[in-house]
């Protein structure tokens, strides 16, 4: 089956929101910089030292990986060349394996603010909350996904909601939620 407008709406909104983030219409290495940066502010801390320069760390390793997307060999992903990953993704095809597990992960740990293993309501909305993703949608987004909290948000409930995320074509799937936003 083609990707349907859904799932392909939900992919640009991922790389615009967390990956393109100088807006330049293509992802490089600067915006990992700048993703790095941004998750610091939050949390208050350096991308120097400690916890901050873990996270850059990580961050460039995920764009090490994500570079095999670069088709064109143009140094940069594009919109076209995320889509056509994901797409390979849906399809069961593990070329990109290293860089989703290692983003899955990223993304996990960063709303694991405690550390303790599993995502509450509160880490979620902390790290989902932006200008189009209130805390009321955060709540929402949070109760859908949790199927109103009879799901514990642990790495391996969290990898399926991921999974979903990326490969439903269901709007009504609870993996959608797990960015706060409700509509794509
Ligand atoms: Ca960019
Ligand atoms: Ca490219």
């Amino acid at each position: 089956m083609a990707m349907s407008d859904f799932r392909r709406n939900k992919l640009i909104y991922v790389f615009k929101a967390f990956f393109d983030v100088d807006n330049s219409g293509a992802i490089d290495q600067q915006d990992f910089r700048l993703a790095a940066e941004r998750i610091c502010r939050v949390h208050g801390w350096s991308v120097n030292e400690g916890k901050g320069a873990q996270v850059l760390q990580r961050l460039l390793d995920v764009w090490e990986a994500l570079k095999r997307a670069d088709s064109d060999n143009d140094g940069s992903v594009d919109q076209k060349e995320w889509c056509a990953m994901w797409e390979a993704y849906a399809k069961g095809e593990t070329d990109y394996q290293e860089w989703q597990d290692k983003y899955r992960d990223f993304y996990f740990s960063i709303m694991d603010t405690s550390g303790e293993g599993t995502i509450e309501l509160d880490e979620f909305a902390a790290v989902n909350r932006r200008n189009d993703v209130s805390d009321s949608d955060c709540s929402e987004a949070f109760k859908l996904m949790s199927k109103d909290n009879s799901v514990v948000v642990n790495s391996s409930t969290f990898a399926q909601l991921w999974n979903e995320f990326f490969t439903s074509d269901d709007p009504s799937s609870s993996g959608n939620y797990i960015y706060g936003k409700l509509k794509f």
